[in-house]
């Protein structure tokens, strides 16, 4: 689990996060598939956008990143009691969406990146740090509850 200290460092950088929250969630999302694009393929609503300029006026990828980063601080926010805000996601994504752990580490990786990019003088190394061990209980527990749900991850 992560300290007190370590909880204070992940929330405190969210909520600096929070109030544009789309912009980061376009970004995120824009990265991912630029960098890993065979997560573009997943979404049948996005695999026709082309080039960067597609992306990044598509009010829909927005919308979507702006949906993945809301959940996503939600979790944040129940520190180590995130199960019941879990396990719907890890039902989904298991079963539906079908979403592999590596592209949790992935969009994680992604995420610290462009914290750091947007707010360098907010999250030094130790949040970076902090930030890191969040996302990775959050992997872990969506992976144990993959398998919970039959889906090897
Ligand atoms: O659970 C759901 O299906 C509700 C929509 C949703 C939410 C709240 C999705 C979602 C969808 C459905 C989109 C729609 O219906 O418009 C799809 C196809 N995701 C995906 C696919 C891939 C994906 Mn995710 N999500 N999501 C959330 C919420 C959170 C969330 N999703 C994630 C990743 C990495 C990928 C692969 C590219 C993802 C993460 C990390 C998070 C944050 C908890």
């Amino acid at each position: 689990g992560l300290s007190d200290d370590e909880w204070n460092r992940v929330l405190g950088i969210w909520a600096k996060v929070e109030p544009e929250l789309p912009v980061h969630g376009q970004e995120v999302m824009i990265r991912l598939f630029q960098v890993h694009p065979e997560t573009q393929e997943r979404f049948a609503k996005f695999k026709n956008l082309k080039t960067i300029d597609e992306l990044k006026s598509s009010e829909e990828l927005k919308k979507h990143g702006t949906t993945v980063l809301t959940a996503l601080g939600r979790i944040l926010k129940l520190k180590n009691n995130h199960e019941p805000e879990l396990k719907p996601l890890a039902e989904s994504h298991a079963t539906k969406h079908k979403i592999p752990v590596k592209f949790l580490e992935f969009i994680c990786e992604i995420i610290v990146k462009v914290i750091a990019e947007k707010h360098p003088s907010d999250f030094g190394a130790d949040s970076q740090a902090a930030m890191r061990k969040a996302l990775e209980l959050f992997r872990n527990d969506m992976a144990s509850k993959y398998k919970e749900f039959g889906f090897q991850g």
